[in-house]
């Protein structure tokens, strides 16, 4: 994951009408990968084999100290630290449900964002309401964000009568397409990229732009449909905002071993799409990546990738010890991470005191106790139940969200729109 510096012009910086791709005016072309990084990690992962054992070797320089936050250009100091609360709720959310996992209390296994809060909170905190968002199941933050409580996460994972699927699935495989515009997670990796191209689709034919923003690991961009998905956005202009979690692992798979471009924003050229790179431990820098390409998308100007480069600090699943993870790499993460950095950068401005910060993670701990013995007392489902409210049963009308359709997509698009339109009302 060396440097290498990215020449040229946004392919899409001029503004277009919304729904009306139109190609390039020059026949050169030139492109940008914008790179908000003030560090750029400089090592790669090398397979071994010792005897029986297939081991991983980190090769490079993994010395350095953790780099300053990036001010932010959009955040004001409230802001920030309203983002660093969501953080702190995600990661302590995470540490209950490990203590309910270890208490016999889950059902299924427990899926974590250790590490990568920053990219979950900051990115879903640039939505507006109007916008969407299909989180994926590390993006527990991004579902407490968009204003999920955690103990609708709790009781999903421990199958609760009134948890948000009524018991009827695990882990955070939750949506709310009613009042929090949220798809639910799709276990099918890449999936939904072309569902939340769909959503954009959908307001785009209501005569409205809204961010659809969802999120694709480093192992699941490589998904034929992840293509299929944001080349579609591309041609047809769709707001889509998507953020590439490079966390170094697909299971027990590293990024060395999956793709050969060096940074997977470099993807973007070839969609022919704005690509960012951005630490992904960097608040800031995910909050201004995400809050440019969700503006860029509500003015109909298209999508946007943006690769945030971090590490999963934890295994797969509660299942997974990790034991295939260098100790270096860990121990190089562990001095970048995203809370601690936030934290001492908000405490460094004094926008935070160490009394506000003390009585701000006491009270987000007491959120989390209330929340935590809700879950634990809540009913689990009638079994006479079980076999409903899997499929739809007329329990919810479908209908247009924004307003009424409009002619402004190319016209094979519009008719099969259209034609879903019709059936959707019968
Ligand atoms: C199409 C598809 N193939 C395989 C899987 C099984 N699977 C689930 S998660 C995972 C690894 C995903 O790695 P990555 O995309 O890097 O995301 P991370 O777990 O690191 O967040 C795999 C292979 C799947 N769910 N869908
Ligand atoms: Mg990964």
């Amino acid at each position: 994951m060396a440097n290498k510096s990215k020449k040229a012009t946004d392919p899409s910086a001029s503004s277009r009408p919304a729904g009306a791709p139109q190609p390039t005016a020059t026949s050169e072309r030139r492109y940008t990968i914008q790179d908000y990084r003030l560090e750029k990690p400089c090592f790669t992962l090398k397979q071994v084999q010792e005897g029986d054992r297939v081991l991983y070797r980190c090769e490079g320089d993994l010395s350095g100290p953790p780099p300053p936050l990036r001010d932010s250009q959009f955040l004001s100091p409230a802001e920030l630290i309203e983002i660093y609360r969501w953080m702190l709720l995600n990661r302590r959310m995470e540490m209950a449900l490990e203590n309910l996992y270890k208490q016999g209390m889950v059902v299924g296994g427990v899926y974590f964002g250790l590490g990568q809060e920053a990219c979950s909170c900051a990115s879903a905190y640039a939505l507006e309401d109007d916008d969407w968002i299909g989180p994926m199941i590390r993006n527990q933050g991004a579902l407490l964000v968009r204003g999920f409580a955690a103990r609708d996460i709790m009781m999903q994972y421990m199958a609760k009568a009134s948890s948000p699927t009524q018991g009827r699935d695990a882990s955070s495989h939750m949506g709310d397409h009613l009042r929090r515009n949220v798809v639910a997670p799709i276990s099918t990796l890449g999936d939904l990229i072309p569902v939340l191209s769909g959503v954009a689709l959908g307001a785009r034919l209501q005569g409205r732009n809204v961010a659809a923003m969802t999120y694709i690991g480093d192992g699941g961009q490589s998904t034929g449909v992840t293509y299929e998905g944001i080349n579609f956005a591309a041609v047809e202009t769709l707001g889509l905002v998507l953020i590439v979690e490079n966390n170094l692992w697909g299971y027990s798979t590293p990024a060395d071993m999956q793709f050969r471009v060096q940074d997977l924003a470099e993807r973007a050229i070839g969609y022919g799409i704005p690509g960012v790179i951005v630490d992904g431990t960097d608040a800031c820098q995910v909050y201004d990546a995400a809050h440019e390409a969700c503006a860029r998308a509500r003015r109909g100007q298209g999508p946007t990738l943006i690769e945030a480069k971090m590490m999963r600090m934890k295994g797969h699943a509660i299942h997974d010890a990790a034991a295939y993870v260098p100790e270096p790499l860990l121990e190089y993460w562990r001095k970048r991470d995203p809370i601690l950095r936030l934290e001492r950068y908000l405490l460094g401005r004094r926008w935070l005191t160490e009394e506000e910060n003390e009585r701000l993670i006491a009270d987000v701990e007491r959120q989390l106790e209330v929340d935590r013995d809700f879950a634990v007392a809540a009913p689990m489902p009638e079994p006479e139940s079980a076999a409903g409210g899997v499929y739809c049963e007329g329990c919810h009308e479908v209908k247009p969200r924004y307003g009424v359709p409009q002619m402004s997509v190319t016209k094979s698009v519009l008719t099969t729109a259209l034609r879903q339109v019709v059936v959707e009302r019968k």
